[in-house]
Parts: structure tokens; sequence; C-alpha cells
């Protein structure tokens, strides 16, 4: 696998063991890189710790981060930065809708959830962003989150979907602004994962089973095939690539 050995990496969004966030960690943490995790809220602090404590590097910055807060943004990267210094990338794992707006008609989004969902999903970046800039002195990596439904309507996706769309042209601003300072910033659309944000879209099996029967590969993903892709961007193997979405998703998003 690629070496992080002496890097260090925030990593934003465990909920528990099935998170994608989590496939990442465990592939830097095989990697050998220094780990940082933020979560949403103290009902998150110790499941997230308690799985941190099963990896085999020793990660002891954990520390909550309410995106939806300026200020919990700002205090999260001033005490990253006064306890290691210096970071070297960053990944996104981070989105919200409300449940009433993943089913039925797109065109029943209320103002609320349409902001909601763009404030947390897609706003976050640039604010975490902004602040995460100074600490990544020596250049860096982020990578965020994103998923086909923000290229194509896809069936009750709908607010999270615009949302999404939001996301994945912020990662190519971000980009243009932050490349003359070495800082690389990219997404990984990966293909439906189950997780505890993936139950809240309707009829999410179907959408498992479609990919099983057309995708390219005839396979779901993995949060390890999405962590491994991570590694890849964090590594200097990808030190050519800004702006770009990777697709890892067995290959459906040719079709
Ligand atoms: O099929 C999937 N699961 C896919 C997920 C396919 C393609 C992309 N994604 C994306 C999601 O949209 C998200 O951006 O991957 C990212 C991670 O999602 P996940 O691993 O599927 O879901 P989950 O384990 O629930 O983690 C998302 C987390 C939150 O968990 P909850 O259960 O509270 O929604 O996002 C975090 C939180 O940890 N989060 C917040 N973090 C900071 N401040 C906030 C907040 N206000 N709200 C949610």
């Amino acid at each position: 696998s690629i070496s992080l050995k002496g890097k260090t990496f925030v990593i934003m969004g465990v909920a528990n063991k099935r998170s994608i966030a989590w496939g990442i960690a465990r592939s830097l943490d095989q990697s050998g890189a220094n780990l940082i995790f933020t979560y949403a809220g103290e009902r998150f602090e110790k499941s997230v710790r308690d799985l941190v404590a099963t990896l085999d590097g020793t990660h002891e910055l954990i520390l909550p981060c309410d995106v939806t807060n300026d200020e919990a943004v700002a205090e999260c990267f001033t005490a990253i930065k006064e306890q290691v210094g210096t970071i070297h990338g960053l990944a996104h794992c981070i989105a919200f809708a409300k449940g009433e707006e993943l089913s039925g008609d797109f065109s029943d989004t209320s103002r609320d959830g349409f902001l909601l969902a763009h404030n947390i999903s897609a706003y976050s970046l640039t604010s975490i962003a902004k602040n995460a800039k100074p600490l990544m002195a020596e250049g860096g990596s982020i990578v965020a989150l994103t998923y086909i439904g923000g290229e194509r309507v896809m069936p009750n996706y709908n607010v999270m979907g615009v949302a999404k769309a939001s996301l994945e042209m912020s990662v190519r601003y971000l980009a243009a602004d932050l490349g003359r300072h070495g800082i690389r910033v990219n997404a990984i659309s990966s293909g439906p994962i189950r997780t505890l944000s993936s139950k809240g879209v309707s009829d999410f099996n179907s959408i498992l089973h479609e990919i099983e029967e057309k995708a390219p590969l005839r396979r779901n993903t993995t949060p390890e095939e999405v962590g491994d892709t991570a590694a890849f961007l964090f590594s200097d193997m990808s030190r050519g690539i800004t702006g770009e979405t990777i697709h890892v998703d067995s290959g459906f998003h040719i079709l």
C-alpha cells in the first residue's frame, strides 16, 4: 500500500463503523499516517473514540466540529494548529438532509430543507477549506465525498443531489483558489454504500440491487475501495491531480 508515514490528516464525519469516513481512516492508518478525527456532536464522541482505539496507530486528537457553527469550526482548527501545527490533508465526509426530503417529489422541497442540506453538505467544504488552509503550509490535499445524484437525477436523492452538484462545483472553485498554495482539492464520487445516512434515502435497497445487476464490475462499492482511492489522493502519487471527481462506483457512471 501507499506510504503516508510522517503525514497528518484530518478525518471529518465518522459516525459509526459503517461510515465511509471510517473506511478512509482504516486505509490511512494502514499507510502509517497520523490521524485527527472530528465528529458532529456529543452523541458521536464515544463511538468515535471506541473505534479509533481499534486502529493500529495511536491517534489521540479527537475533536467536536459541528460544521453549521462558524465559531465551532474555527475553534476546532485552532485546537489542531496548537496541538500538531501542520496538516497535510483533510477528508470531508459530511452530509445531511431531512428524511422527508429524500422521498417523493423534488418539487416539494421546503426552503428550510433546501438551505439545511446545502449548509451542511456543500457550504461546509468552503468553510473548512478556509480554516484548514493556514495549517497546510507544506501543501496539502482535500478530499470530499460525492454521489452520482449530483450529476444526474437519481430516484429519491432529490435535494441532496442539488447539494452534491454545489459541492462538486465548490471543489473546482476551491482547487482554482488553493492550487497556488500547493493545496489540491478533489472529490470521490462513491457508489452507494449502506450507512446511517444512506438509510435515509427511500428505497435504497433497489439502488444497491441495480448496481449489482448493471455496473461494469457487477458488484457494489466497499468503504475500503473509497479509502484506498483517498489514500492515493492524499499521496504524492496523485500530485498532478486537482479539481477532479474520481468515480469509485464499479463503473456505474459510464452507463
Ligand atoms: O451511499 C452512500 N452512503 C454514499 C455516501 C454514496 C456517495 C457519497 N456519500 C457521501 C455522503 O453524502 C457524505 O458526504 O459520503 C459522506 C459520508 O456519508 P456516509 O458515510 O454514508 O454516512 P454517515 O456514516 O452517516 O456519516 C455522515 C456524517 C454524519 O453522520 P449523521 O448520522 O449524523 O448524518 O456526516 C456528519 C455526521 O458525522 N455530519 C456532520 N458533521 C459535522 N457537523 C453534521 C454537522 N452539522 N451533520 C452531519
